[in-house]
């Protein structure tokens, strides 16, 4: 059984920053600590994408913090990356988890109870929901409604993480709902203070006992 814990899932951003202060944002996420990591990047080549993954690599395993590869199968086996995202115009998660093996994360999107069961019986390993609220982040999404996302926990027995702009004043939204944790990229990456983000985050979805 792999062990993983996704309550408080960083989904990183290199747009609009330097690569050292990039990296230096994630690390001072992991220090206020971030529970799983996933490196999205949509405008770079294979070997740009490759190269940062391993810097970003070298940082997670000091914190002992899975590093996800958001889409690209290659790049995670490439880097031996802890696990890979995929959305629902992303490769089959049958495939990926084909690809990945049984010993590495397979996670992917979702946004109905249907596309959650058929994920999980393909061999997801967690399943992300969103977007909850309007993201200023650069990604094609439709909002989820808490309700679906309710009926989602309910419907699959692996972790179920929300996303889509989540932040420390607005996840008592989530109240009551059995998700294993939250996802954010902009509530982290874009704080003035990223580990002080990260902590003030992680007390407000334990008062709200959402990890
Ligand atoms: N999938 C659904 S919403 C989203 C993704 C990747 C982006 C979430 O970003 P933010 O900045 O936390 O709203
Ligand atoms: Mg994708």
């Amino acid at each position: 059984m792999k062990k993983f814990d996704t309550s408080l899932y960083f989904i990183t951003d290199s747009s609009n920053y330097t690569e050292q202060e990039f990296l230096n944002r994630v690390e001072k996420a992991l220090q206020g600590g971030v529970t799983f990591l996933q490196l999205r990047e949509k405008d770079k080549t294979t070997r740009e994408y490759i190269e940062l993954a391993q810097k970003v690599h070298t940082i997670t395993r000091k914190y002992n913090v899975p590093l996800i590869i958001d889409d690209r199968v290659d790049v995670a086996l490439a880097i031996d990356a802890e696990g890979v995202h995929v959305g629902q115009s992303d490769m089959p998660v049958k495939l990926a988890r084909k690809l990945m093996g049984e010993n590495k994360i397979v996670g992917a999107t979702t946004k109905t109870v249907e596309q959650a069961k058929e994920a999980y019986e393909q061999g997801a390993d967690y399943l992300g929901v969103g977007a909850i609220y309007p993201t200023t982040t650069k990604v094609k999404t439709v909002l989820t409604s808490t309700d679906t996302l309710n009926d989602i926990c309910n419907a699959v027995p692996i972790p179920v993480n929300a996303i889509g702009g989540l932040n420390k004043d607005n996840i008592d939204v989530l109240e009551g709902i059995p998700v294993a944790g939250i996802c954010v990229v902009s509530a982290i990456m874009k704080a003035d203070d990223p580990k002080k983000a990260t902590e003030q985050l992680k007390v407000r979805a334990k008062e709200l006992n959402l990890c």
